[in-house]
C-alpha cells in the first residue's frame, strides 16, 4: 500500500466509524454493551458516555467546547457529564453542544423526568417531545436558565406522551459559555415502572 493510501485510510477510518454510529449526520453516539439509558453517564466508552447521542465538538458550526465524563464531581455513581464550553451559538438544537435520546415509553402516560445540574455560567435548556416524522406530538421546553448553579441542584418535570406514539425524547442544549454538569437523569412513569430503553 503506498503512503498516500495508507494515509488516506488512516484519516477515512474515523469518519467512517463516526457515521456507522448513527444515521444522523449532525450527532454522534457510542452504544453501549446493554440498551439502558445509562441516565447516571457511569458506562463509559472512549471517554464518552455511552448510549447517549451528542452533538459533538468538530461537528457544531462556530462552537468550542468539550465534552467530559467527569469522575471527580458527581451525584449519583461515581462519574457525571460535564461540558466546558469556551464558545457557542444560542440556536439550540445541532447549532449548539448539547446531547439527546429517544426512550421507549408507554403512550397517553405521564412520566416524571428529574435530574441533577451543576451550572457555572452557562445558559442551557432541557426539552421534552413525545413525536415522529409526520406525526406531530407535544414538545415542551421544560427549563431554560443562566442561573448560577453552585452545588448539585435537583430537577423534576412532569410530562404526558402523546396518544398514539410510545416514545419520550430527552434533550439539552448549552446556549452560552461556561461548565455545566448533568448527572442522575430518570425517566418514570406513573403507571408504567419499567426502566427506559433505546427506542433505536
Ligand atoms: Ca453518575
Amino acid at each position: 500500500m503506498k503512503t498516500t493510501e495508507l494515509l488516506l485510510s488512516i484519516l477515512l477510518l474515523p469518519l467512517l466509524f463516526i457515521m456507522m454510529q448513527g444515521c444522523n449526520p449532525y450527532s454522534t453516539q457510542i452504544k453501549g454493551d446493554n440498551n439502558n439509558m445509562n441516565g447516571s453517564f457511569e458506562a463509559v466508552k472512549e471517554n464518552l458516555p455511552v448510549n447517549w447521542y451528542f452533538y459533538p465538538p468538530g461537528k457544531v458550526p462556530n462552537s468550542d467546547f468539550e465534552i467530559i465524563s467527569d469522575d471527580k464531581e458527581y451525584k449519583e455513581g461515581n462519574k457525571s457529564l460535564k461540558f466546558i464550553v469556551r464558545k457557542c451559538k444560542s440556536l439550540g438544537g445541532r447549532y449548539s453542544p448539547g446531547f439527546f435520546q429517544d426512550f421507549n415509553a408507554v403512550n397517553n402516560e405521564t412520566y416524571k423526568v428529574s435530574l441533577w445540574v451543576i451550572n457555572k455560567g452557562c445558559e442551557f435548556k432541557i426539552a421534552l417531545q413525545s413525536s415522529e416524522k409526520g406525526k406531530g406530538g407535544p414538545y415542551e421546553t421544560v427549563l431554560q436558565t443562566k442561573d448560577s448553579i453552585t452545588d448539585w441542584k435537583y430537577f423534576e418535570f412532569f410530562f404526558k406522551t402523546a396518544p398514539a406514539i410510545d416514545m419520550i425524547r430527552f434533550e439539552a442544549h448549552i446556549l452560552s459559555p461556561g461548565i455545566i454538569w448533568f448527572d442522575d437523569i430518570r425517566i418514570e412513569g406513573k403507571t408504567d415502572k419499567d426502566e427506559r430503553t433505546l427506542m433505536h
